[in-house]
Formats: structure tokens, sequence, C-alpha cells
């Protein structure tokens, strides 16, 4: 026969058991689940409340106040148990704190573009021959991207299909030589100079792009003539593709620019197959790697230099195309796309 005495004295025994059973628990979800066990519906509180009804009446009040009292000291274990969880948490926060005196992670460095290390290193190439760096707007006048270099409005070099044009008279470059008519204006003979820059032009697929970057060189002085020119080129390869190990030779081969006479495409001997044939020299044993020339009359006229008592010859070449032959790079637009992937392995 259940007592008042037997359910006070089970109510006070789940308190403790209560305390025990979320002594161990770590999160408040588990420590909710257990208080929730106790006090809930289906919890060993109520279950001991079940019997109250087999007790005289006048016993029952005791119990509901033994009931409360177990209720409250569930409360107050679930609120201790919570503060020594955050409590512990901060204290394993600071534990943590940050050490100012640890040496720093590397942090990794950044470098040159592989198109800025190219441009640099040709600047470097043309300066031991004693060429120095010109530059100019990219904006240009009509006059000084083609006018001044022999190429009249109907030819097809300054056709819509190539030529950005911003106003009637005014272009975006379509090759660096306006820095050239710039220098010849600006400097009387001996000329020595490389002009590297981006220039633009309508054209985008896997080996041209509508901006890229260009080096143009000039020399004119007395006497200046074509062996010249071979010889800054043979210089300039052996020097540029030096890891294919020497012994480049240089072709100039005829063909046209309205502003040299005679015109030339510069070859350099396949240094990759070494004339065997590969897919870069396609067969041939030789690679086209720019133009150039002997600078026309007609520019001189232009830009006030006597061309009865000067000559000079000029040479542009591409660095894209210059960097894609070297580093077998097979898509110009690897270079713009800004993919630390590609950028990194130079
Ligand atoms: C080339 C090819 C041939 C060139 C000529 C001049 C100037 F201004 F002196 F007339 N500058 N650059 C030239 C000549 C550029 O690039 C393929």
């Amino acid at each position: 026969m259940t007592t008042s005495s037997d359910l006070i004295a089970q109510l006070e025994r789940l308190g403790g058991q209560f305390a025990a059973a979320i002594a161990p628990l770590v999160d408040e979800q588990s420590i909710r689940a257990a208080q929730a066990q106790f006090l809930g519906k289906k919890g060993q509180v109520s279950e001991v409340m079940k019997e109250l009804g087999r007790l005289p009446p006048a016993e029952r009040p005791l119990v509901g106040q033994a009931a409360n009292k177990v209720k409250d000291t569930i409360a107050q274990a679930v609120e201790e148990r919570l503060q020594a969880l955050i409590t512990a948490k901060r204290q394993a926060d600071l534990a943590r704190t940050l050490d100012v005196t640890l040496p720093a992670r590397p942090v990794g460095g950044g470098h040159l573009h592989l198109l800025t290390q190219v441009r640099l290193e040709l600047v470097e190439i043309f300066a031991e021959l004693g060429f120095s760096v010109a530059e100019g707007p990219q904006v240009e006048t009509d006059w000084h991207t083609f006018e001044a270099l022999a190429i009249p409005k109907d030819h097809p070099a300054r056709d819509m299909q190539d030529t950005f044009y911003i106003a009637d008279e005014i272009v975006l470059r379509t090759h660096t030589s306006p820095v050239q008519i710039r220098t010849m204006q600006a400097h009387p003979p001996p000329i020595r100079i490389v002009a590297p820059g981006v220039v633009y032009r309508r054209d985008d697929d896997a080996t041209h792009s509508p901006m890229f970057t260009q080096i143009e060189g000039l020399v004119v002085d007395e006497g200046v003539r074509v062996s010249d020119l071979k010889g800054v080129l043979l210089h300039f390869v052996n020097r540029f593709y030096a890891r294919l190990g020497g012994g480049l030779d240089v072709r100039l081969r005829p063909s046209y620019f309205p502003f040299v006479e005679p015109g030339v495409e510069i070859d350099m001997s396949c240094g990759f197959c070494r004339g065997s044939g590969c897919r870069l020299c396609k067969g041939t044993g030789w690679i086209e790697i720019g133009g150039a020339g002997m600078v026309d009359p007609d520019v001189f006229a232009h830009v006030g230099i006597d061309s009865e008592r000067y000559t000079g010859f000029a040479f542009g070449m591409g660095i894209e195309r210059m960097a894609m032959l070297r580093h077998g790079v097979n898509d110009i637009k690897f270079y713009y796309e800004g993919d630390l992937r590609f950028l990194d392995q130079f």
C-alpha cells in the first residue's frame, strides 16, 4: 500500500537522480531532453504523481508540495549545468588566446605577369645594344598612326575592320609605330629606340586578341644598313631563345609594309626541332617572329629627317607571340584570364 511518505521520498530521490543524470551532459539539447524526460507527461515525476489518487485526500497536498519542490530543484539544476557549460566554454576560448609572438604563416608571394616579365626582358636585351625605351599615347591621331607612316586613307591597314575609331581623326593605335614617329619629330638622329606597349585591332581568335602588346624598334643614323638590322635580330633571337641552345639563324624574307622599303618578314631558324620539322615551324625549319624593313624616305619626309643623309631600319614583334613560342602557350586568352593555375607557372 503506497503511502504519502513513500511518494515524497521517491520525489526527493528524483531530484538527486536528475542532477546525476545531467552531470555528464555537455550540450544544452541533451540537458533539455533529460529535463523533459523527468518533468514531461510521461516523465518520472508524472509517474509518481499518478499514485496521488490512491492517497487519502488530506495527504495529497503534502505530496503536491514535494512535487513542486522537485520541479524547482530540476529547473535549478538545469540552470546551473547550463551556466557551468558556458563558463567552461569561455575558459576554453581564453586558453586558446592568440599568441602574437608566433611566427606568421607564410603568404604566397605574387609575381609579375608573364607578359610583363617578357616585355622587361625584351627591353633589357635591346638595351644591351644601346636602345632606349620610348612610349606614347594609346589613343592616337590618324596622322601619327597612319598618314605619317605612308598609309593612305584607302589602305586596307586602316580599314574599319581592323581599326577602332574614337572619332574621325582619332584611333586606338594599331601598332606602336606612332611612338617612332613622335620620337623622330622630337629628336634628331642618331636614334636607337624600342617602343613596347599595348595596341588595338579588331581581331579575336586563339592567336589574336583585340588588345595585345608589341615591341617595335627603330634605328636612324648615317650609314644604317640591312646588315645592321640582321645583326640586331641575330643578337635578339639568340638571347631571347637562349634556352634553345644558341646558334639560331635569322632569315629576312621579302614582304610589304607601307612604311618600309624594302620590307621583310623576320624568320628565325626553328630551334625547337633544329630543322627536322615540327608543329611550331610546320615542317619548314623556320618560324616567323615579326616584320621589319628600311624606313621609307616618305616616312622621313613626314617627320623632317633628311633621307639623303640618314637611313634607318625598323622592326616589330608581338610580345604575346614571342612568349607563346618560348613557353608553349597555345591560346592567347590565357594571358588575359587571370587564372593563377596558368600565371603561377611563370
Ligand atoms: C613593323 C614592320 C616593319 C616600323 C616602321 C616604323 C617607322 F615608324 F619607323 F616607320 N616603326 N615600326 C615597322 C616596320 C614595324 O612591325 C611589324
